[in-house]
């Protein structure tokens, strides 16, 4: 059993270099082992590319016998015709004596499918290697499959006597810089990085992975999130320089009965259309560009769900798989009543007291992890099972 968690161990690994490139899909790795020795590994790499083990044996002989080979899969294999064909049978052409499956999928469509399909074909399977650390890597794909929508994880700055901010519209610094380098590579592995409209006119975040590293020439390179604002009346201040910022697209979300029901919120809708119009006419954004570039978009917000539809709609409209919230206090709090939350990150700076201001959500069973520098690192995950 330890050397299956050995090898599970490296799939986990190899699968974490897709991270950031494959969402909606999963990430996963494998590996192909012959007594003990590692013979070819292989992971997802980005969506809709090569399936972790289709790239494996794409490292190898088409005509290399195999039947003494195990191959280890951090994620069970697929027996669906997706945007490519299924990996248990190429598990069963290229004639592998057994297999090792970190988790089944949730996929309704495979589940328990591939594993069935290898067994009836005589191959040994093993299921539930590091099972949980397998699910866990993948929370945002699971909750995409049982759910239906975009994952989402919360994350904030809080003092010592739990206040996000002063409240007065000035802004304070809490967290140092080895908390900020943590919160850059949280950004790296979403798809969406989501704030408030006043937390967008106050603080004017970045909302950018590699802040400080030399940004956009980093190697390997990053995918820039989408940077949302929910910004329901339209409040928001956009310029060309905020939108060009970051290489990741702006959209504004804003609800549509408040927008179009107002004459100054219908003002402000066409404000935003030249705002594009301006960017193409200076020759800032190629017009091809404007639409991937900075987007408004109206959805019907007003009923008690909205938070639960917006994330729906992020997945099945516009395959955004994981949502970051980094704010402000009514943001978090929207989404901790709906119990639109699956991750929290807090960072805390025990010595900072501000004595009044917004407070940050309160009553969430956080657990400890290791300082970050000067700050308190605390935790909450949704338990998944099954
Ligand atoms: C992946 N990578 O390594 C494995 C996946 O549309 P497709 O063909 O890319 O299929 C996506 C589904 O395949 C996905 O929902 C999951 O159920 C299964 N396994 N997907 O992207 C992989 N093993
Ligand atoms: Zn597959």
């Amino acid at each position: 059993m330890l050397q299956h968690e050995l090898w599970m161990r490296s799939c986990l690994l190899l699968a974490a270099r897709g991270r950031g490139f494959v969402s909606p899909n999963p990430m996963v790795g494998a590996v192909l082992v012959r007594g003990g020795a590692l013979v070819a590994e292989g992971w997802h790499a980005e969506y809709g590319g090569p399936h972790a083990e289709r790239m494996l044996f794409g490292g190898l002989d088409a005509g290399e016998d195999l039947s003494d080979c195990i191959l280890y899969v951090s994620l069970e294999p697929c027996s669906h015709f997706g945007k490519t064909p299924p990996c248990a049978n190429l598990l069963l052409e290229r004639g592998v004596k057994a297999v090792v499956v970190g988790v089944l999928d949730p996929n309704p469509l495979v589940s328990g499918g591939g594993v069935k399909l290898l067994r009836d074909a005589g191959v040994e399977v093993i299921v539930g290697v590091l099972e949980e650390a397998c699910r866990m890597l993948n929370l945002s794909f699971w909750m995409n499959q049982l759910y239906g929508r975009a994952s989402v994880m919360l994350k904030w700055a809080e003092t010592g006597d739990g206040f996000l901010g002063s409240g007065t519209g000035e802004r304070v610094m809490i967290s140092g810089a080895a908390s900020g380098v943590f919160v850059q590579g949280l950004r790296g592995g979403v798809d969406v990085i989501l704030v408030g409209v006043n937390t967008w006119n106050l603080d004017r975040p970045r909302l950018t992975v590699g802040d400080g590293f030399g940004s956009e020439g980093i190697n390997p390179p990053i995918k820039q999130p989408v940077r949302i604002v929910l910004d329901r009346r339209l409040r928001g201040e956009y310029s060309e320089e905020s939108v060009l910022r970051s290489s990741g697209a702006l959209w504004v979300i804003y609800d549509l009965g408040e927008v179009e029901n107002s004459a100054d919120g219908r003002l402000r809708l066409g404000a935003l259309e030249k705002l594009s119009e301006r960017m193409v006419s200076k020759r800032m954004v190629e017009k091809s560009m404007v639409e991937e570039k900075f987007r408004t978009f109206g959805l019907e917000m007003g009923d008690e769900k909205g938070l639960e539809h917006l994330m729906g709609w992020l997945l099945s409209a516009h395959r955004i798989g994981s949502v970051m919230v980094e704010g402000g206090g009514d943001v978090l709090r929207g989404f901790l009543r709906e119990g639109m939350v699956d991750e929290i990150h807090v960072i805390r700076n025990a010595g900072m007291v501000l004595g009044q201001g917004v407070k940050s959500p309160e009553g969430i069973e956080l657990h400890r992890m290791i300082d970050l520098g000067g700050d308190e690192h605390w935790h909450w995950r949704r338990e998944l099972r099954g």
